[in-house]
């Protein structure tokens, strides 16, 4: 299965660079576009709707200022659906997490923290490999190679004293 991956905006594109980079890392297929909830509803709508018949299994959806791209994309599938909050100018952000998280009761959107492209990968991965060994033991490779930079940096710290 792959991941689709909808940004509001070219501008959003550092934002989902760290989501892109993150599934790379893992192998994981993707498909990216730009969509618009508001300058492009009908296509955001028949990609949504298409969504799981056109083989995806989770849908990442980056959008800044009034983010309603998330939920647009939500409204429209059953798959689950990761918001990212992309910060910008004047909010830093807040504008588009509220916009994103604040989803009404039936039509669930995940979202992670403003700006977090690689924490979505990461979330839209752990969905996939609910049903997929091969990424559950990359993704557990992953966190065991975390564990140990943390582990080497603290050694470090301790032993420069
Ligand atoms: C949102 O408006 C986009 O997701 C982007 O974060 C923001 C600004 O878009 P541009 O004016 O840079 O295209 O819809």
């Amino acid at each position: 299965m792959k991941i689709g991956i909808v940004m509001g905006s070219d501008s959003d594109m550092p934002i989902v660079q760290k989501a892109m980079d993150t599934l790379k890392s893992l192998n994981i297929p993707y498909e990216a576009h730009i969509f618009s909830a508001h300058r492009t509803p009908d296509e955001a709508k028949a990609f949504a709707s298409g969504a799981r018949e056109n083989g995806f299994g989770a849908i990442i959806a980056a959008a800044g200022m009034a983010a309603h791209l998330a939920g647009a994309i939500a409204a429209n599938t059953t798959l689950p659906v990761i918001g990212i909050p992309c910060a910008s100018a004047n909010l830093d952000g807040l504008d588009a997490l509220l916009s994103t998280v604040q989803m009404p009761s039936g039509i669930p959107v995940a979202t992670v923290a403003i700006n977090g492209g690689a924490n979505a990968a990461l979330l839209a991965a752990e969905i996939l490999a609910i049903s997929d060994a091969a990424i559950a033991k990359k993704l557990a490779a992953r966190r065991a190679a975390d564990r140990e930079a943390v582990i080497e940096k603290n050694r470090k710290l301790t032993e420069e004293k």
